[in-house]
């Protein structure tokens, strides 16, 4: 059996993780839509923070950039004045720097391939595109990009809505063969920010719309609040009630079934009225790697009943 997991940063990789230590056999396909140009770099977050995870490089207490980081290069662009809010540590932008040199010559997939390989990471990392795909926050006055919002404003701007620039024109990544995966997994990231920039590319959204009985969500909220990061403030700005209901009816049209929490299991009528199918896991909190392969096994066990 194989299967695609749609990923974003953190949330994401933490299934992904699950997977990847349950032995199985799956491809990623990862949010490009927060990758932007810093100091010249091309940033990959969401690339990076799931290289990272999988290969166990990743700093555990911030969720994303490396382990025993060092900071010179930051504080040397802070001595000469310049901007400091987005945070690179000193082995991280060896990253950014190879990534935008082999961009060059290079397709963004063939750059991460090069980069897993020095990572040691057997697996197919595909981002959603080669094409740029921008996501844009829009408050009540302003426009944000997706790192002003996330990280230099630490999501305070009330959120109105979202563009995804780029998206329409934007090619799924041709190496995927969508036929070829017995299920398409949506992992627990955030479905604004981080999925839908991913599901909204056009032959990817028409494959959904004709096989969401294949395809599985794992819910980004459990007890009416955000796994990981700002879902629920972004679903609240936007007058949606905070709930795994809302997230099943987000996806209902490319989504047949969903993963849900035990504790919202008080749900579970109101999402199968929606012709939903609904499975419990206990293991949606995922703290330790315990609990992410916890988690994949539940899964699997859906995916193969
Ligand atoms: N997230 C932060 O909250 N603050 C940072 O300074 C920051 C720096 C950073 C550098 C490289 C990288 O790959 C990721 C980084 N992230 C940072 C994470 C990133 O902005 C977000 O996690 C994702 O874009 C959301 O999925």
């Amino acid at each position: 059996m194989k299967s695609l997991l749609i990923c974003g940063g953190v949330g994401g990789a933490k299934l992904a993780k699950g997977f990847y230590r349950s032995d199985q056999n799956f491809d990623l396909l990862v949010n490009v839509g927060d990758d932007f140009n810093h100091f010249g770099l091309h940033i990959s977050p969401d690339l990076d923070t799931v290289m990272y995870t999988l290969s166990d490089q990743v700093n555990q207490k911030q969720g994303w950039g490396l382990k025993d980081e060092s900071w010179t290069t930051l504080e040397n662009i802070k001595f000469l004045n310049s901007e400091t809010w987005f945070q690179l540590g000193d082995k991280d932008i060896a990253t950014h720097m190879v990534r935008t040199q082999l961009l060059k010559t290079k397709t963004l997939t063939e750059a991460t391939q090069i980069i897993c390989k020095a990572f040691n990471l057997p697996l197919n990392i595909y981002p959603a595109s080669n094409d740029p795909i921008e996501t844009i926050i829009l408050s009540e006055q302003e426009k944000y990009s997706f790192q002003e919002y996330f990280v230099k404003y630490q999501t305070k701007p009330l959120v109105k809505g979202i563009e995804y620039h780029g998206i329409q024109k934007a090619a799924l990544n041709d190496c995927l063969d969508l036929e070829s995966y017995d299920n398409i997994v949506i992992c627990p990231s955030n479905p604004f920010l981080s999925i839908d920039p991913i599901i909204k590319i056009q032959e990817l959204n028409n494959f959904l719309l004709k096989h969401k009985e294949r395809v599985y969500v794992v819910s980004p909220i459990v007890a009416n609040n955000s796994l990981k990061g700002p879902t629920a403030k972004i679903m609240q700005s936007l007058n949606i009630d905070v709930n795994v209901l809302s997230i099943a009816k987000h996806y209902r049209e490319v989504a047949n079934n969903i993963v849900i929490d035990a504790s919202d299991s008080n749900f579970i009528n109101d999402i199968q009225s929606l012709e939903i199918n609904c499975l419990v896991s206990e293991h949606l909190v995922m703290r330790s790697d315990n609990d992410k392969v916890n988690l994949a096994n539940d899964i699997l066990k859906f995916l193969n009943a």
